[in-house]
């Protein structure tokens, strides 16, 4: 059989998708709160990667108990300034966190930060749920792995390459061109075969991006909600926060972190990205009971 037919036929008979524990919560009117869980590497810790593993499923464990919806497992590749991590070992750190969580809380959607393809391979068989790219999968053969692996994505803007992007970033209308990248990135996947209702944006706060550039966006969300897809926002202790608090030290970003959240969320965000689960939970449910208060009770 010639390979165009064979491929309308396997398309034909292809099986329809499971019911997706992320589908259900994206459903939900209310914002989503993702935990942020970074499995690094603890090299001097002797047997390095078991209790690395550990750390990192105790943290997601953490944040679930706090009224995380999903979270969003790191292995340190995308960080702006971070050394690459090559992706046998990206792979090795991540694999062992997504088994035990997926064993110890089944309902919890599972979102991966990768730019490698291999990666998203290997966590689409390990059962995660999400592919959060920062590269919005312009990396080789990330587009192909997204669209085999059947799994939602997160488009990110981001000017230039995590390791020199915030040298001098540069835009004549941030909000146009980023909301142009993300059309564009768009286009790229639904040309390769990802369905709309598999597309999340993000405008990428922080990656190639001024404290002044990084407003904007805020301040515009509702003209990239306007794509038609669900926004996903990460402002959490980020360095606009460092720099308006005047705190460089990001553990010390939380109330920063709050009111840019719940900012996002008045004006569209779906998801957002935090490092402080509870805080989070607890400023969104207030806000909430004051914005909405026919409906704010109704998911708690
Ligand atoms: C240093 C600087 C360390 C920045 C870590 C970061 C986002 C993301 C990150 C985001 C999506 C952080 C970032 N930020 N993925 N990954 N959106 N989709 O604050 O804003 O965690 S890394």
């Amino acid at each position: 059989m010639p390979a165009s037919s064979s491929e309308a036929l396997r398309s034909a008979v292809k099986p329809p998708d499971p019911p997706s524990p992320l589908a259900a919560l994206l459903a939900q009117s209310r914002p989503l709160v993702m935990g942020i869980v970074n499995v690094t590497d603890d090299s001097f810790s002797g047997d390095g990667l078991k209790g690395d593993a550990a750390a990192a499923i105790a943290r997601a464990r953490a944040q679930v108990e706090a009224g995380a919806d999903l979270v969003d497992l790191g292995a340190e590749s995308t960080r702006p300034g971070a050394a690459p991590v090559p992706f046998q070992q990206e792979i090795q750190r991540l694999l062992p966190v997504i088994e035990a969580l997926k064993r110890e809380a089944p309902q919890v959607p599972i979102s991966v930060d990768t730019r490698n393809a291999a990666t998203m391979r290997a966590v689409a068989v390990s059962g995660a749920h999400l592919i959060n790219d920062i590269s919005a999968l312009r990396g080789e053969g990330s587009l192909e792995a997204a669209v085999r692996s059947r799994l939602p994505v997160v488009l990110m803007h981001m000017q230039g390459e995590p390791g020199s992007m915030q040298q001098a970033p540069q835009y004549e209308d941030v909000v146009r061109e980023v909301r142009d990248h993300l059309a564009a990135r768009i286009a790229a996947c639904r040309a390769a075969g990802i369905p709309r209702h598999r597309i999340l944006l993000d405008p990428g706060i922080g990656f190639g991006k001024t404290v002044a550039h990084n407003l904007s966006l805020l301040r515009r969300l509702d003209a990239l909600g306007a794509l038609g897809y669900p926004l996903l926002v990460g402002v959490s202790r980020k360095s606009f926060i460092g720099a308006i608090a005047r705190e460089p030290e990001a553990a010390r970003r939380l109330p920063g972190s709050l009111a840019a959240a719940l900012w996002s969320a008045q004006h569209g965000a779906k998801i957002l990205r935090v490092h402080d689960v509870a805080e989070t939970v607890q400023a969104l449910a207030v806000w909430r009971e004051i914005s909405d208060p026919a409906d704010a009770g109704k998911t708690q």
